[in-house]
């Protein structure tokens, strides 16, 4: 892209999302997050939201975020309209895109638009002043590994 080839590892939390705690291990030191939500399904939204709000909460303006509204292939049954959808995705600097992974409408660009957004911001970041860290490659030494306090230790989620 722009001459330069661009190696994108991508982390897809496979329905893991459900163990809310392990969300860090997909998104610590990462460029970009698509946030995926179903423009048929309200529930969908609000958890998309959530995760907008932690992202936001953990990793500030570190991170490229992109809201995906999927399955435009049943405009038909859209409870979330387009217009709610790109509004909030500004009022939280983040860009909304609309996919059909069932018809393959809008992945390929989407992609492209997350490494063009994702380039220009780490150009931003490691042009600017030397002293700032807030480059990848480097966040991912501070992750403090804390040893489990086995006196505090909680119930596991699996029973
Ligand atoms: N109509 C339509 N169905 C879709 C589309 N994308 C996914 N689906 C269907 O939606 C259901 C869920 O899709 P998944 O890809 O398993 O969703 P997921 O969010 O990755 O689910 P987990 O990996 O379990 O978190 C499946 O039945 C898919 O076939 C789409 O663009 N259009
Ligand atoms: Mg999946």
């Amino acid at each position: 892209m722009a001459g330069k080839r661009v190696c994108l590892t991508i982390w897809d939390t496979a329905g893991q999302e459900r163990f809310h705690a392990l969300g860090p291990i997909y998104y610590r030191g990462s460029q970009g997050a698509l946030v995926v939500y179903d423009i048929t399904d309200n529930d969908s939204f609000i958890k998309a939201k959530n995760w907008i709000k932690e992202l936001k909460a953990m990793l500030g303006n570190e991170i490229v975020l992109c809201i995906i509204g999927n399955k435009c292939d049943l405009e038909k049954t859209r409870v979330i309209p387009l217009e709610e959808a790109e509004a909030y995705a500004q009022s939280v600097g983040a860009k909304h895109y609309s996919t059909s992974a069932k018809l393959n409408k809008g992945v390929e660009e989407l992609f492209l638009d997350l490494t063009k957004r994702m380039l220009s911001k780490s150009t931003v970041s490691t042009s600017g002043s030397s002293n700032q860290s807030s480059t990848t490659s480097n966040r991912q030494e501070r992750i403090p590994i804390v040893p489990e306090d086995s006196s505090n230790k909680q119930e596991g989620c699996c029973k």
